[in-house]
């Protein structure tokens, strides 16, 4: 690891003259050599000027403490957002964790590079790990920078059948059954490898390109459903709708059409609805889904608490399930904060009569939370990731055969750690 550091610049915030030695001496032990410290945000920002403007390369990385007289550790990072520091930056703080994770947050919206948050006094094995850290993210910077599709890539991409639907499994937490599945689009993009939804779904929009989209995404769903009801296996589909879908007067019409074509009951069929931009039309959106309602299609609103998926919605739209965001979800039980959170946003939807699902389920304890707050699914790389129909059918087909098996054969599961599931009928609406 040292030769690594040996080149990198360092800089040191802390008004306490004491933390400025401790950690100086921890980065040293570590192989750092160019250290350099101020007692103010203030100061550090003058180094940091002074250093730029002169052939040397600015700070690799910074220190930052939060609390200091004159300018916090929060002023000083918007300064130094400000001026498009682009090197690493720690925030070190004796603060108590919500604040030092209000922090990180906020600086990671100033889309500086933030490599972690220490608490005082800073624990080496830490300090280490944040500092690999560094090493590693040069490499994901320039992976991120996504190529935007153009409108005819796009249109080509859906003429050729592109794109395909992954199945992410939904699972009852009481009884462990795999009930239905979150379908995920990707396009699988002849140079780009499989590309995810986060990389087209946007341009798709802006492309108007976003009901075509929908429409295949559909029919594939329900020729999958077809599929696998021929199998045996009866699942729930759910599947995304950007907002801008909803203006499409057309749409309720058009789905009933297609699941008639491949027999696929529409009491099924889930719409997960984020409000991720304004809604441009909020009377046809309104129109669109209530229409849906009346075919029997079941509405879920995505990812909320996240602002996008708001109160507002909830008064205004006939939702039947709530799926409580990821942010919520994951670390819970080790978090008041986000349990509270999360245990009210299931009580207020049990209220409404709505069904809950927790998605971002990672571990055991994610799941144990959930369980104990009555939530009705769950949804994250704890039971599966998203994966290709063909893999879904193949891993639930052993235990349709025989139903007993189920609990034998827990092909989505690693024995004592995740839940088991198997199949059964669709449950109740
Ligand atoms: O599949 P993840 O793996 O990367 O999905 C990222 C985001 O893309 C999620 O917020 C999901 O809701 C959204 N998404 C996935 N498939 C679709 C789709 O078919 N249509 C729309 N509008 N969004 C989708
Ligand atoms: O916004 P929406 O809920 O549709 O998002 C689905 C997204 O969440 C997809 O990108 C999917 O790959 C991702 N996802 C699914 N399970 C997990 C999980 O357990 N953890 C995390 N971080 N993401 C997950
Ligand atoms: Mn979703």
């Amino acid at each position: 690891m040292t030769p690594l550091f040996v080149a990198q610049r360092v800089l040191l915030v802390d008004d306490e003259a004491f933390v400025l030695k401790l950690l100086a001496r921890q980065l040293q032990n570590l192989g750092y050599q160019q250290l350099d410290s101020c007692d103010s945000g203030l100061a550090a920002l003058e180094r940091l000027e002074a250093t730029t403007t002169a052939a040397a390369p600015p700070f690799d990385l910074i220190f930052c403490d939060l609390q200091m007289p004159g300018m916090d550790g929060i002023e000083l990072v918007r300064n130094l957002a400000l001026r498009g520091y682009a090197g690493g930056l720690v925030l070190v703080s004796g603060e108590p964790g919500r604040t030092l994770q209000t922090a990180e947050r906020l600086a990671r919206a100033h889309g500086l590079n933030l490599l972690g948050a220490l608490r005082k006094p800073v624990d080496p094995g830490l300090l280490r790990e944040v500092l690999t850290r560094h090493i590693a993210a040069p490499q994901r910077a320039t992976e991120r920078a996504a190529p935007a599709y153009s409108a005819d890539e796009l249109r080509q991409a859906l003429a050729q059948r592109q794109f395909v639907n992954h199945y992410q499994p939904k699972v009852e937490l009481a009884s462990r059954q795999l009930v239905g599945a979150e379908v995920l689009v990707r396009w699988d993009h002849p140079q780009h490898g499989l590309v995810g939804p986060d990389r087209f779904i946007g341009a798709a929009e802006e492309h108007g390109l976003i009901d075509e989209l929908l429409k295949t995404v559909l029919v594939s769903a329900f020729e999958d459903g077809r599929a696998w009801q021929q199998a045996g296996l009866v699942l729930t589909l759910a599947v995304n709708a950007s907002m801008d879908n909803l203006s499409w007067l057309g749409l309720p019409d058009f789905v009933a059409e297609q699941a008639a074509a491949q027999q696929f009951p529409l009491t099924r069929l889930v719409l997960e609805v984020t409000e991720s931009r304004l809604m441009t039309n909020p009377l046809a959106a309104i129109d669109t889904l209530t229409r849906l309602r009346l075919k029997r299609i079941a509405l879920s609103i995505d990812d909320f608490g996240t602002g996008h998926s708001s109160l507002t919605q909830l008064r205004d739209l006939p939702f039947d399930e709530l799926k409580v965001d990821r942010s919520f979800v994951h670390g819970a039980a080790a978090d008041p904060a986000l349990r509270s959170i999360l245990e009210s946003s299931l009580t207020m939807a049990r209220q409404l009569g709505m069904s809950t699902v927790g998605e971002g389920v990672e571990d055991l304890a994610d799941w144990g939370v959930l369980r104990q707050a009555g939530c009705d699914l769950a949804q994250g790389y704890f039971i599966a990731k998203p994966m290709p129909a063909a893999d879904l059918g193949r891993r639930l087909a052993p235990a349709q055969r025989d139903p007993a098996a189920g609990l034998r054969h827990r092909s989505l599961s690693r024995p004592g750690t995740r839940p088991g599931t198997r199949c059964r009928n669709q449950r109740s609406r």
